[in-house]
C-alpha cells in the first residue's frame, strides 16, 4: 500500500499545470489537469477496511460515482404497510398518549418518543424567501426542437429531440408565504434545468423588464414594496405609500410599472403567462464565439389574465387559485406547456441599438430581433412533497453551464452574488446543493468539505488540488469540457477605470414605456389606466400621487390625463424633468407582440372551468349533454347547485352537484351554462347566490350559455343579453347552440361588454 502511494506521488514530480496559469492566452485556453493512474483502488481509499460491510455502511464507493446525485428515487419514502417508528427507526407501540406515571399522573421526562416528536415539530419552519416567498412548483422536461450547436455548446440545445429534466417554480414577489395568489404583482418563472453538464437555472419573471437598473437599488425596492414596517400592512399589495414614493422617484421603473399595471399583473393561470429571462445573456459555441441572447417562454395555452374585480374576489374565495390550477392541470393530464423562443444578436448589433442591452428596464423589440422557437417546456409531474421540493428548491442566477454566459448587466451581477448567499441562511448552511431537489443529475466531484448537514461521504484523504495522493483527481476539466467565461470584447469601456455610474443610454427612462403603452389594444390601455388609478388612490400622500402623474406625462399624456381624472386632480402637474434631454429615436414605435391579445394560444377550451348551474326541476339531459360535450373537448365542467349532492331533474336523469353556489362562487369559473326547465330556473332565481353568480360572470366578460328557460334568470339578475351599444353580445349564446358556445369560450373574454365604471 505504501509503495503504491509512493508510486502515485512519484507520478507527479512537479505541478505540470503551473506554467499554464499565467498570461492572457493561457487564461482563455486552460488545459485539463494532470492525473496519475493508481496501481489499484487502495492508495486513494480512506481506510483499508473499506470492504468490511454492514447494513449501514453498505459497500465501497463505486468508481467515480457520487450517489448523492441521481434521481429523487433514492430519497422517496412510501410508508404503505410500514409501522410507525421514531427518527431512529424504533417501532412506536402507541402514538396517542404521552408516558405518564399513573392514568392521571404527571407526564414523564423519560418519554423520548414524545420529546422527539414535539422537538421536530418545533423546528418545522424555515425562513421564507425574502422575496418570492409564495410559490408553487412542478417537475417536467425541456425538449430541444432546434439544435443550436452553431451558437452554443449548452447541453440542452445539442440535438433535436434531446430531453432535459426540469423543475419549475412560479411565485408572487411581494407577499408572504401564505399570501393570496391573485395579488397584482410580478410573477417569478424560475426553471431549473438538470443538464448533463450541471444545473442551469433560468430564474426569470413573467415580465421582460425590471424596476431598477442596478443591484444597489434592490433592497430599497423590496423594502418599499413590502408591507410597511410600522404596522405590517398591506399584505401582498403594491397599492401603498412607500412603493409609489420610491418608484415615482425612480423614473427608470416607469416601463416596468406599465407591465405591472397591465393585465399581466393578474394572470389567469401560471399556464397562461409568458416567462422571460429578463437580462441579456450570452451563448457560446465550441469555438468560443459568443452572441447575445434573450429568453422567452410562450404559453401554448395562450396568454390570459383576470380582471381586477375578479382577482380581488378570488383572493377571498380561493387564495390558492393559481396553485390549485397548476396542480389540477397536471393531475388531469392537461400539462402546461411553453415554447422557448430566443432572440439572438451580436455585440456589434447591440452597440447600434438606440437602447443599451445591459439595461434590464429595456426589451429588445421582436420587430428588431425576431424570436426563434428552439424548444418546448412541459410540466407533467406534481411534486410528492411541497416542502421537500417546492420550498427547498434553491434557484440561483449564478447557475449556468458551459455554452452560456452572463452579460455585464449590473442588476444581473448583484443577482449572481445574492442567491447562494440567501440560501445559506434560508436552508441552513452551505450544503443546500445536496438537498435532493437541488442536486444535479450530472456528477459532482470537488474538494469542498464539511459544513452543516453534509450528506456526501467522501472517500480518501485528499481534499485539495493539486494533489498526487488522490491521483490528481478530481482534476480540472480544461477548456474543451469545462465552463469558460467569455473574455470581455469591448475593451474601451474597461479602460475607463473604476466608477459608480450608469452608461448614458440608461438615462432614457420613457421611450420603451411609451412603446409598451402605445402597443396595447384600447381595452388593455383602459385596464392600465384603471390599475394606476386604483393603486394611486390608495396612496395617502397627495404629493406622491402628483409626482407619479407628472412622471407618467413623459410616457403618455393620454394615460396621465386619464389617471389624473380618475384621482380627482383638477390640474395636471407639470411633466417630470427628464434625465436625458435628447434620447435616441427608437427603432420600433409599435410592437404587436407586446399585447396579450397577440398570443391567443391554441384556441382550444382545454382546462377551462365551466359552471353548469343545476337545481331540482331542471332538464337533466340537456345539462348532461353540455357536460359531456365540454368534457370531450378538454374543458372542466362542474355541476353547481344550491347544495352539493343529488338533484331531482324534471326528466329523471341523475345529476350530482359537485359544488355549491356558496362554496364555489361564479368568479372561480371561466364560463357559465344556465340550464333549461322552468321549475329548476325558478328554484335558482330564489337564491341570491345565483344572481351574484350570473352578474359576476357577466361583469367579468365571460361567456354564458343561456338555455331557453334561463332567459328568466338573466332578467331576474338584470343582466342584458346585448352589449351596452345594443349590438349582439358574442359572449352570450342562447338556446342549445354548443358549437357557438365553444367558439365564445375559445375567445376567453368578451371585453366589448365592459364599461368603466361597471353598469349597475
Ligand atoms: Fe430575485 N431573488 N433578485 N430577481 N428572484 C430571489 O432568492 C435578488 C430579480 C427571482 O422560485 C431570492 O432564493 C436580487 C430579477 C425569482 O425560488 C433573493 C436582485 C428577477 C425568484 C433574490 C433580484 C428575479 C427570486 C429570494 C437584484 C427576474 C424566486 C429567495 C439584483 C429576472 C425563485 C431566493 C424561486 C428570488 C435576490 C432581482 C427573479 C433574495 C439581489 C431582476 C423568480 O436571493
Amino acid at each position: 500500500m505504501a509503495l503504491q502511494t509512493d508510486h502515485l506521488a512519484e507520478g507527479m514530480p512537479f505541478n505540470p499545470n503551473k506554467r499554464g496559469e499565467h498570461g492572457f492566452d493561457n487564461g482563455v485556453q486552460p488545459q485539463p489537469g494532470a492525473t496519475v493512474e493508481p496501481q489499484s483502488r487502495l492508495p486513494t481509499a480512506s481506510t483499508l477496511s473499506e470492504e468490511n460491510q454492514t447494513e449501514k455502511t453498505g459497500g465501497v464507493a463505486a468508481d467515480g460515482v457520487n450517489w448523492t446525485i441521481e434521481s429523487l428515487d433514492r430519497v422517496r419514502v412510501d410508508s404503505a404497510g410500514q409501522v410507525l417508528t421514531t427518527n431512529q427507526g424504533v417501532p412506536i407501540a402507541e402514538n396517542q398518549n404521552s408516558l405518564k406515571y399513573g392514568l392521571r399522573g404527571p407526564a414523564l421526562l423519560e418519554d423520548f418518543i414524545l420529546r422527539e416528536k414535539i422537538t421536530h415539530f418545533d423546528h418545522e419552519r424555515i425562513p421564507e424567501r425574502i422575496v418570492h416567498a409564495r410559490g408553487s412548483g412542478a417537475h417536467g422536461y425541456f425538449e430541444c426542437t432546434e439544435a443550436l450547436t452553431d451558437i452554443t455548446r449548452a447541453a440542452p440545445f445539442q440535438k433535436v429531440g434531446k430531453v432535459t429534466p426540469v423543475f419549475v417554480r412560479f411565485s408572487t414577489v411581494q407577499g408572504e408565504r401564505g399570501s393570496k395568489d391573485t395579488a397584482r404583482d410580478v410573477r417569478g418563472f424560475a426553471v431549473k434545468f438538470y443538464t448533463d453538464e450541471g444545473n442551469w437555472d433560468l430564474v426569470g419573471n413573467n415580465m421582460p423588464v425590471f424596476f431598477i437598473q442596478d443591484a444597489m437599488k434592490f433592497p430599497d425596492l423590496v423594502h418599499a414594496v413590502k408591507p410597511e414596517p410600522h404596522h405590517g400592512m398591506p399584505q401582498a399589495a403594491s397599492a401603498h405609500d412607500t412603493f409609489w414614493d420610491f418608484v415615482s422617484l425612480m423614473p427608470e421603473s416607469t416601463h416596468m410599472l406599465m407591465w405591472a399595471m397591465s393585465d399581466r399583473g393578474i394572470p389567469r393561470s401560471y399556464a397562461t403567462m409568458q416567462g422571460f429571462g429578463v437580462h441579456t445573456f450570452r451563448m457560446v459555441n465550441v469555438e468560443g464565439d459568443a452572441v447575445f441572447v434573450k429568453f422567452h417562454w410562450n404559453p401554448v395555452y395562450g396568454t390570459h389574465s383576470l380582471v381586477w374585480d375578479e382577482a380581488v374576489k378570488i383572493s377571498g374565495a380561493d387564495p390558492d387559485y393559481h396553485r390549485r390550477d397548476l396542480w389540477e392541470r397536471i393531475e388531469s393530464g392537461a400539462f402546461p406547456e411553453w415554447e422557448l423562443g430566443i432572440q439572438v444578436f451580436t455585440e456589434e448589433q447591440a452597440e447600434a441599438f438606440s437602447f443599451d442591452v445591459l439595461d434590464p428596464t429595456k426589451i429588445v423589440p421582436e420587430e428588431l430581433v425576431p424570436l426563434r422557437t428552439v424548444g418546448r417546456l412541459v410540466l407533467s409531474r406534481n411534486p410528492d412533497n411541497f416542502f421537500a421540493e417546492t420550498e427547498q428548491v434553491a434557484f440561483c442566477a449564478a447557475h449556468i453551464v458551459p455554452g452560456l454566459d452572463f452579460s455585464n448587466d449590473p442588476l444581473l451581477a448583484g443577482r449572481i452574488h445574492s442567491y447562494v448567499d440567501t440560501q445559506i441562511s434560508r436552508l441552513g448552511g452551505p450544503n443546500f446543493h445536496e438537498i435532493p431537489i437541488n442536486s444535479p443529475v450530472a456528477p459532482v466531484h470537488n474538494n469542498q468539505r464539511d459544513g452543516m448537514h453534509r450528506q456526501a461521504i467522501h472517500r480518501g484523504r485528499v481534499s485539495y488540488e493539486p494533489n498526487s495522493l488522490g491521483g490528481g483527481c478530481p482534476f480540472q476539466a480544461g477548456a474543451m469540457h469545462g465552463f469558460m467565461s467569455v473574455p470581455a470584447r469591448i475593451q474601451a469601456k474597461e479602460e475607463q477605470g473604476k466608477v459608480r455610474a450608469k452608461p448614458e443610454k440608461f438615462a432614457d427612462h420613457y421611450a420603451q414605456a411609451t412603446l409598451f403603452y402605445e402597443s396595447q389594444t384600447p381595452v388593455e390601455q383602459a385596464h392600465i389606466a384603471a390599475a394606476f388609478r386604483f393603486e394611486l388612490s390608495k396612496v395617502t400622500v397627495p404629493a406622491i400621487r402628483e409626482r407619479m402623474v407628472s412622471s407618467l406625462r413623459n410616457a403618455s399624456e393620454a394615460l396621465a390625463a386619464q389617471v389624473a381624472a380618475g384621482l380627482g386632480m383638477q390640474e395636471l402637474p407639470p411633466p417630470m424633468p427628464r434625465a436625458l434631454d435628447n434620447p435616441a429615436p427608437p427603432e420600433v414605435t409599435h410592437s404587436v407582440a407586446l399585447s396579450l391579445r397577440a398570443r391567443p394560444g391554441d384556441r382550444s377550451i382545454k382546462a377551462r372551468k365551466v359552471a353548469i348551474l343545476v337545481a331540482d326541476g331542471i332538464v337533466g339531459q340537456a345539462a348532461k349533454d353540455v357536460h359531456a360535450a365540454l368534457f370531450s373537448q378538454g374543458a372542466v365542467p362542474r355541476f353547481v347547485g344550491p347544495h352539493i349532492g343529488s338533484v331531482k331533474t324534471s326528466d329523471g336523469v341523475a345529476i350530482d352537484a359537485d359544488a355549491s353556489l356558496e362554496n364555489e362562487p361564479g368568479f372561480l369559473f371561466d364560463a357559465l351554462v344556465l340550464p333549461d326547465g322552468d321549475a329548476g330556473v325558478q328554484a335558482l332565481s330564489r337564491d341570491g347566490h345565483t344572481m351574484e353568480f350570473i352578474r359576476d360572470q357577466h361583469r367579468h366578460c365571460k361567456p354564458i350559455l343561456v338555455m331557453p328557460a334561463s332567459q328568466a334568470l338573466m332578467e331576474a339578475a338584470h343582466v342584458p343579453l346585448t352589449l351596452p351599444s345594443g349590438e349582439v353580445d358574442p359572449g352570450i349564446v342562447q338556446g342549445h347552440d354548443l358549437k357557438a358556445f365553444v367558439v365564445a369560450m375559445a375567445r376567453h373574454r368578451h371585453h366589448e361588454r365592459e364599461t368603466d365604471p361597471p353598469l349597475p
